[in-house]
């Protein structure tokens, strides 16, 4: 097959993981000034092989003024597993936290739903605009809670961790990640620079949430099946949660 008559990694996706970078992108086009933001070029589109399965990774990356790096990855290993990665970078200079979402399924169900806005500060606070308007959100119940791994206290108690039983639940869970982007935007573009010791405060927030997150052994497993542990260990550095300077 020609890369031309290839569909892309999308079309073939679990239908929640299509919805949900499809509203992903749309609020992102919806609020912000979006300019591109280059990956290390061979780590745009990749591919290697998983237990003789071919695994796909496609990324898309942007900038703003307000956020360093937003990232959208879509990644499939056969008809095993897929796979939904996003998180927003913000500028260290802006005081927001940071967005986060991950959904992962095989054989047409999603094991796996997380979406949050993680606090910086060491006090786990948010900005009082996000946490006034998070607080008005209804809370939601889903049959299947999961429970977070041991780095996970990075999370904020608005954080939802869930196996999504139904597509009710879809629905619900796709709508509260549009909750927050929607926070999340209009709180960002409405946000001002902060001082330079503020600022190395958030960095350093910045820091320890990458960090955490690379501690996940589940992403990091894939991967390293897949190409190999050096390559692995690369890419979670450098590509999903490399350290802002
Ligand atoms: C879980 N992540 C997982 C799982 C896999 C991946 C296979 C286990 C699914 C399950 O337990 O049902 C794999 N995730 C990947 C891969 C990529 C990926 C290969 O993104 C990229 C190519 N992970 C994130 C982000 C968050 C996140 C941004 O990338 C949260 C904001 C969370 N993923 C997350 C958590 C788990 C998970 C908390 C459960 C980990 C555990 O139970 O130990």
């Amino acid at each position: 097959m020609t890369s031309t008559s290839t569909p892309s990694l999308r079309e073939q996706q679990h239908p929640l993981i299509r919805q949900l970078a499809d509203c992903i992108e749309a609020v992102w086009h919806k609020h912000l000034e979006l300019s591109p933001y280059h990956l290390p070029a061979e780590l745009g589109y990749v591919e290697g092989r998983l237990e003789g399965e071919k695994l796909i990774i496609e990324n898309r990356c942007y900038q703003t003024p307000q956020f360093r790096k937003m990232h959208l990855e879509l990644a499939r290993v056969g008809n095993m597993l897929d796979i939904l990665h996003c998180v927003m970078f913000p500028r260290p200079e802006y005081d927001l936290p940071m967005f986060g979402c991950d959904l992962v399924g095989g054989r047409g169900q999603i094991s796996a739903a997380i979406a949050d806005l993680s606090p910086v500060h060491l006090d786990k606070t948010l900005p009082t605009g996000y946490t006034n308007q998070l607080s008005a959100l209804k809370t939601l119940e889903f049959s299947q809670p999961r429970e977070l791994p041991e780095w996970g206290h990075i999370f904020s108690k608005f954080c939802v961790f869930v196996r999504p039983s139904s597509p009710e639940e879809e629905t619900l869970f796709l709508s509260r990640v549009q909750d927050f982007l929607e926070v999340h935007c209009t709180q960002a573009i409405a946000s001002s620079p902060v001082s330079s010791e503020l600022s190395q405060e958030i960095l350093a927030g910045q820091h320890n949430y990458c960090t955490k997150q690379q501690q996940n052994d589940k992403t990091r497993r894939v991967l390293e099946k897949a190409f190999g542990q050096e390559w692995a260990d690369n890419y979670m550095t450098t590509v999903l949660f490399d350290l802002p300077n």
